[in-house]
């Protein structure tokens, strides 16, 4: 007897009539053949869909030029296909299931003809591990297959794990025609079903990533009573040797990679690598809240990548063992067969080819590499991986980090007074966009929890939810804000950033110890400058405290965009962060505040 998992293949199968239907094992052998496979296969305008680096210094390393419309996220694209609208939020796209499923379905039709269907079975979250979901993905692509080996759990393993039961996630891939007029990334909780057409980049196209593990893992966790995020996870080792464990999030292309992998210029500091982009938090048996890394590989920012500004990374990317490395739509240096990069060490090569394939030189002035350009690696491979990667049962964790980029206004880093003042200041957080995504660069947008594009039902439903969540723990993190974008008149970035962030998280950690007081200022507790070990670092007294600097007038300007973002969500919004923003606001009014005798 068929069971439930082959009847679902069988029934897709029917729409999108694939040539072969094959099983992926997740073993490395058949790894290899999927990348020999992407090698021979022709697509259309007879580009390959992966190109074999130099064997000698990127073994093991393939080059992948995406469709030139086919480079970032499309937000616009992007549904979420609840029954009503009103639990999609004014954050999500919303379509009515039915309608959506007939546009897919038509979209679909035959989509897979002349391809091969992969099936592939993966987890998210250690297989041992209580908080771990079994997943499907099907895909008409090589490229997804060989990305979605390295991001995630795969192998057969999980069909046993999943056997006749109907609740795994379902995700549905193909990459249609590339059309972005027939692109759509749309998910259907009440069928548990992820359904991508006309897209081959990563976040629209390894399902399991940001919209099974973000969005629809959002609404579990709003279920269940647990948080799926989009942060990083690290244990910071002092001296001493004592671990803490803490949580960041930040929006795409703001520094999460980067400051996985911070190697310290803080003597006796160790930072240790849990990962890069996504958690999941849940309550333990001792009320304290847990993270697991629900990926088991990297999806990094290429531009910028260097052993100056991330040399772990560049040891990561240079230690293939089980996985092949994968880059996506970087530039190529034709002499010697490596890619190559915006801000990547040594010189610039002198013949070399543009993320199209296309001759390039510096006197075009364009970006040879694209801004967005991947790197698709396996976490194994770090050289900071901590040894509690693999701890089905996740870390402790004692601070959560929300991080923003903002050229102005916003302190390098800020302590909330407490879990509810933290939710709201991450509720009001505003962000530059950047590259990650189809839009506008470097608008400030609001971006709570860097999880606007990613939460997958109301926002302000997903405030109380986080309030909630604080009242459970015992005790809750504390929660701290940072950012390492603020620039001069100049407009040059006043924080050295990268390997130095180890200053901050060092404040961070003494904080959570209770090793140092703070100073009290309208937006929370402020480093004293004494407590921010700056041994080394030249920057001068002015600008440190620009660093720190906040002025009510611009305060003021900020607020009032705060207080449309947050009306939005109307009776949605708790009426705990409505009180926050007014005590936030008066602080920063100063006749509003009331002054007289103490009663
Ligand atoms: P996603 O993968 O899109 O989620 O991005 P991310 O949040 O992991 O960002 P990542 O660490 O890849 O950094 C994105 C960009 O910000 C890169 O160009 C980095 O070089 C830059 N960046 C990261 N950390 C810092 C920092 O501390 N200071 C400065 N100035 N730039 C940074
Ligand atoms: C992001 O944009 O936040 C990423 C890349 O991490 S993607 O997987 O495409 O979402
Ligand atoms: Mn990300």
């Amino acid at each position: 007897m068929a069971t439930y998992v082959e009847k679902w293949i069988e029934e897709i199968a029917k729409l999108t009539q694939p040539d072969k239907i094959y099983w992926c094992n997740g073993s490395e052998k058949e790894a290899h053949r999927l990348v020999e496979i992407g090698i021979k296969e022709e697509r259309l305008g007879g580009k390959a869909v992966f190109y074999e680096l130099n064997p000698k210094t990127y073994p093991n390393c393939y080059l992948h030029r995406s469709h030139p419309t086919d480079v970032a996220r499309t937000e616009h694209l992007t549904f979420v296909c609840h029954k009503d609208k009103e639990t999609a939020g004014p954050n999500n796209n919303w379509m009515e299931p039915k309608e959506a499923k007939e546009r897919l379905t038509k979209l679909s039709m035959g989509c897979m003809r002349g391809r091969t269907m992969y099936v592939i079975p993966y987890m998210m979250g250690h297989p041992d591990s209580p908080y771990a979901k079994a997943c499907i993905q099907i895909t008409d692509s090589c490229y997804v297959a060989v990305n979605m080996r390295i991001m995630a759990r795969v192998g057969s393993f999980v069909l046993e794990k999943i056997g006749n039961r109907q609740d795994f996630v379902k995700g549905l891939h193909s990459v249609g025609d590339l059309d972005p007029k027939k692109r759509f990334i749309m998910h259907f909780p009440d069928d548990n079903l992820v359904w991508s057409i006309g897209s081959g980049y990563g976040g629209n196209a390894l399902l399991g990533k940001k919209c099974f593990a973000l969005r629809m893992a959002s609404l579990l966790g709003l279920k269940e009573g647990w948080l799926a995020e989009h942060m990083l996870i690290i244990g910071v080792e002092d001296p001493e040797g004592n671990g803490t464990y803490v949580t960041a999030a930040m929006p795409s292309a703001c520094g999460k990679t980067n400051l996985a992998m911070l190697e310290s210029t803080l003597p006796g500091y160790k930072i240790w690598t849990l990962g890069d982009d996504i958690s999941w938090l849940n309550i333990g048996p001792d009320g304290r809240l847990y993270a697991i890394n629900p990926e088991a590989g990297f999806f990094g920012v290429v531009p910028g990548t260097s052993m100056k500004s991330n040399p772990n990374m560049m040891r990561t990317l240079k230690a293939n063992k089980f996985y092949p490395t994968i880059y996506t739509n970087t530039a190529l240096d034709v002499d010697t067969n490596e890619p190559w990069w915006e801000g990547v060490d040594g010189p610039v090569p002198k013949n070399m080819v543009d993320w199209q394939g296309k001759p390039w030189d510096s006197s075009l002035n364009t970006n040879a590499a694209h801004p967005n350009s991947r790197f698709t690696v396996s976490i194994y491979n770090c050289p900071t991986l901590s040894r509690e990667f693999d701890n089905p049962k996740g870390v402790p964790i004692s601070a959560i980090i929300l991080g923003a980029r903002r050229t102005q206004l916003i302190p390098l880093v800020v302590e909330s007074f407490n879990w509810q003042h933290g939710v709201f200041s991450g509720a009001r957080t505003g962000s530059e966009t950047t590259a990650a995504a189809a839009h506008q660069i470097g608008v400030v947008r609001r971006d709570p929890m860097a999880m606007l594009p990613f939460c997958g039902y109301d926002m302000g439903d997903y405030f109380r939810h986080w309030i909630n969540t604080g009242k459970k723990l015992t005790p809750p993190p504390k929660i701290f804000l940072v950012n390492w974008f603020r620039a001069d008149e100049k407009g040059k970035f006043i924080w050295p950033g990268f390997g130095e962030n180890v200053r901050v998280l060092k404040w961070i950690v003494d904080r959570v110890n209770n090793r140092v007081d703070a100073k009290e200022t309208p937006l929370g507790y402020v480093p004293h400058l004494r407590d921010l070990d700056l041994k080394g670092l030249d920057i001068p007294k002015g600008k440190l405290e620009k660093l720190f600097e906040i002025n009510p007038q611009d305060w003021q300007q900020e607020l009032e965009d705060v207080e449309k973002f947050l009306n939005q969500f109307g009776s949605h919004l708790p009426q705990e962060i409505r009180q926050e923003f007014d005590t936030t606001k008066a602080k920063f009014t100063p006749s509003l505040v009331k002054v007289g005798p103490c009663a």
